[in-house]
């Protein structure tokens, strides 16, 4: 594979591999800004950036299971009606360096930072899968198509140099509330190559994986894809399942993401003044589900204090989808005293009353996925 016409990218992003590359914001950048810049916005790929440089003729073959085929140009997406969705795209393996304390998973290192918030401009796919004959709120085709697929341009080793590909169930993909995107903006301006030109699916509320870049076809299938992200990959198993004793066919890929928080404004182990320390980070949820609540702790969990939460600075956030981005992330912010040495914590509670697992040790997996367990940080008080 070539490696040799990959965009620039910010010098202040952690590398986390080169080639392919993957790459996360410190965290402080993420809690700098509600929207998260694009330099800032973590990388994911799992193969070279493809170029695409022939807009005019650029394609997305739609295929499988319809009565007539179609293939879409630049054109006919920018016609339809564009909306501009709010939504957190998070990495399934956001927080797997800290899983992978417990015990050895496969797998790139993250830190807290395989998430973003952007605000992503395009056509809704129900919007494109109507002008293709497949109406709204549709479970299944009269041929017998269930699940739409997305297939890529890159290409990838775990496919054999073929091209990233995942899909999403019908019904979900018809649903104009589920805000199911083809998107070619990213806060505003024309996607970059990093991000997916100059076409991405954006699937609010669930693993980023299923957010596939650089579209090729869309393939209305009857069985979810068969890709090896979405078989070979991104599955939940539990901790006794290791490499000798895998079956992957005993899990459904991964799709909706728990509830999850991060302290941001301190560093895993930080010396401070003693004194009022701002504790501020992220929370987020699966599903389109609203944070509940954050508290923080800075005895280990003993007791704890409610944060504040917001989406735009200064104004509260309350969990309903009439006032709140409702797939987009929620920061919160708590002015602790902290009198001597102290680990503190932040966890979580979304509007289903999800919270987060108190330790990693219990939702350990071997592929060192969805590490949502209470975030916590050492503070030192020094001079
Ligand atoms: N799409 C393609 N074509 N190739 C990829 O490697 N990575 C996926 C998804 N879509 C990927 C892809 C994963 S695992 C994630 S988390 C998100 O894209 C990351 O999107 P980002 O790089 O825009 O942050
Ligand atoms: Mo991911």
């Amino acid at each position: 594979s070539d490696y040799s016409q990959e965009p620039p990218r910010h010098p202040c992003l952690k590398i986390n591999a080169k080639e392919p590359f993957n790459a996360e914001p410190p965290r402080s950048a993420l809690v700098s800004s509600y929207v998260t810049s694009v330099d800032f916005f973590y990388k994911r790929n799992h193969g070279p950036i493809p170029i695409v440089d022939d807009i005019e003729r650029y394609c997305v073959s739609v295929t499988g299971l319809i009565d007539h085929p179609k293939q879409l140009f630049m054109k006919d997406i920018w016609n339809l009606p564009k909306y501009n969705i709010t939504a957190t795209l998070q990495c399934a393996g956001n927080r797997r360096t800290a899983m992978s304390k417990t015990r050895t998973v496969k797998g790139v290192g993250w830190d807290v930072s395989a998430i973003g918030n952007a605000v992503w401009g395009g056509a809704k796919l129900v919007d494109v899968l109507e002008l293709l004959g497949i109406p709204k709120l549709t479970s299944a085709t009269s041929s017998g198509g269930k699940h739409v697929e997305f297939v890529s341009i890159d290409k990838c080793k775990e496919e054999n140099g073929g091209p990233y590909k995942a899909s999403i169930p019908l019904s979900q993909a018809t649903n104009p509330e589920a805000d199911v995107l083809l998107a070619y903006e990213m806060n505003g301006v024309p996607l970059n190559r990093d991000h997916g030109y100059p076409l991405r699916v954006v699937v609010p509320g669930i693993i980023g994986a299923r957010s596939v870049k650089w579209l090729d076809s869309i393939n209305i299938i009857a069985e979810e894809c068969q890709g090896f992200f979405m078989q070979k990959d991104y599955k939940m198993f539990p901790p006794s399942v290791n490499w000798d004793n895998i079956d992957w066919s005993t899990r459904r890929p991964q799709m909706d993401f728990p509830i999850q928080c991060v302290i941001c404004s301190l560093e895993d182990v930080n010396i401070v003044k003693h004194g009022k320390i701002t504790v501020k980070g992220y929370a987020v949820s699966g599903g389109g589900r609203g944070i509940e609540r954050v508290d923080v702790s800075i005895d280990r969990g003993r007791t704890w204090v409610e944060a504040s939460r917001y989406q735009k600075a200064g104004i509260p956030y309350i969990a309903d989808n009439a006032s709140s981005d409702k797939w987009a992330w929620v920061f919160f912010e708590a002015n602790v005293d902290v009198p001597m040495t102290a680990e503190i914590v932040a966890k979580a509670v979304d509007t289903a009353a999800n919270v987060q697992p108190e330790n990693v040790e219990t939702i350990w997996n071997l592929r060192g996925i969805l590490n949502t367990s209470w975030h916590r940080v050492c503070v030192r008080v020094g001079h």
